[in-house]
């Protein structure tokens, strides 16, 4: 055997063994970024997940390995944010409700009739406010909220058609609410009796008739078709609903300060694109519903929104807003 044949057969051996080593070492790499959330696949805020791996691919591309786990699968709904801080998930869309659990300051957000439409949501936590909030969030849930999403305006959806005009109108109604004190509060200041449930039964729950209606922005009861087996939508308009892209703060600190304003970015545009679309889709809903075949009526919201307003301003909820805050928001414009 001559030397260059040897020195040919070392370098090839080498080869072999750094391209099989090489491979796993550059997967290992890959940042993982496990995504849980109770939205159904044909909902908005599914569909932005899509849009957040996918300008991850292009801006960082082979440093993430995003995992989106729609229908709850992962997570039980409301349990992702105590998943984030035990480092069993990454991100998660999570809610007012779950946020307030930690944060009581942040149940000014879960009250009714506080927010007025999603312009002046996104102004709302885009300025000052949230900044001094999200600051809390991070110290009291260690997840750092990175954008907010506009789930749509709430509206109450019947199983049978009831005349409703007044909070008065909803007594002794089983409306489903998702399962914590904060959404049962809501539940019960508009007049109903509240009934927990998580949003994957819903469906069922209606179909069998376990609970006679359900609360939930329009772009939601189309997409989990909660329209098939109810008969009346209520227009009370009583929350204008937010949910926040939010990080572990174990996974965001252990990124580059390039990668958290990329992932950061990336949360951002999820959140535009989920915004743009539902709130198009949401202006256009009432006639799909009509077609439907479903009865859309509009009470007196001005006699919903006194009586939540009464009920929260007199709740153990109120007692905590920071002096000043609601002055504050209704003052964002
Ligand atoms: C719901 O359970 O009614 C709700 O709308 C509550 C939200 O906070 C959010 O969890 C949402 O469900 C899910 O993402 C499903 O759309």
């Amino acid at each position: 055997m001559t030397t260059s044949h040897l020195n040919r057969r070392a370098l090839l051996g080498a080869a072999a063994a750094l391209g099989a080593s090489a491979l796993p070492a550059m997967a290992q790499t890959k940042t993982v970024l496990r995504i849980s959330t109770p939205a159904v696949p044909d909902d908005w805020h599914a569909k932005m997940w899509t849009v957040f791996k996918e300008q991850l691919e292009k801006t960082a591309p082979g440093e993430f390995d995003v995992q989106i786990n729609l229908n709850a699968t992962l997570f039980k709904q409301g349990t992702e944010p105590a998943a984030m801080a035990r480092g069993n998930l990454e991100l998660s869309s999570i809610s007012a409700f779950d946020i307030a659990k930690l944060v009581p300051e942040f149940s000014i957000f879960t009250a009714g009739y506080v927010v007025r439409d999603p312009d002046q949501q996104q102004k709302i936590f885009n300025g000052p406010i949230g900044a001094e909030l999200f600051k809390l969030v991070s110290e009291k849930m260690d997840v750092t909220p990175l954008a907010t999403v506009y789930l749509g305006t709430r509206q109450v959806n019947m199983r049978e058609a009831k005349p409703v005009k007044t909070p008065a109108d909803l007594k002794g109604v089983k409306l489903r609410m998702p399962g914590s004190k904060e959404w049962l509060f809501l539940g019960e200041a508009l007049g109903a009796t509240a009934t927990p449930l998580a949003f994957g039964e819903v469906y069922m729950g209606l179909k069998t008739g376990t609970i006679d209606g359900q609360d939930n922005p329009l772009p939601s009861v189309r997409a989990a078709k909660f329209y098939e087996v109810t008969k009346q939508l209520v227009l009370t308009s009583h929350l204008v609903d937010g949910i926040f892209i939010a990080i572990s703060n174990k996974s965001f600190n252990a990124l580059t300060a390039a990668q958290k304003q990329k992932v950061t970015a990336a949360a951002q545009a999820a959140a535009a694109y989920n915004n743009e679309n539902r709130i198009k889709e949401e202006g256009q809903l009432v006639e799909f519903f009509k077609k439907e075949g479903l009865q859309v009526i509009t009470p007196d919201v001005n006699a919903f929104r006194s009586t939540v307003q009464t009920a929260y301003q007199n709740s153990e909820y109120a007692k905590v807003w920071p002096k000043g805050l609601l002055d504050r928001i209704n003052a964002t414009k």
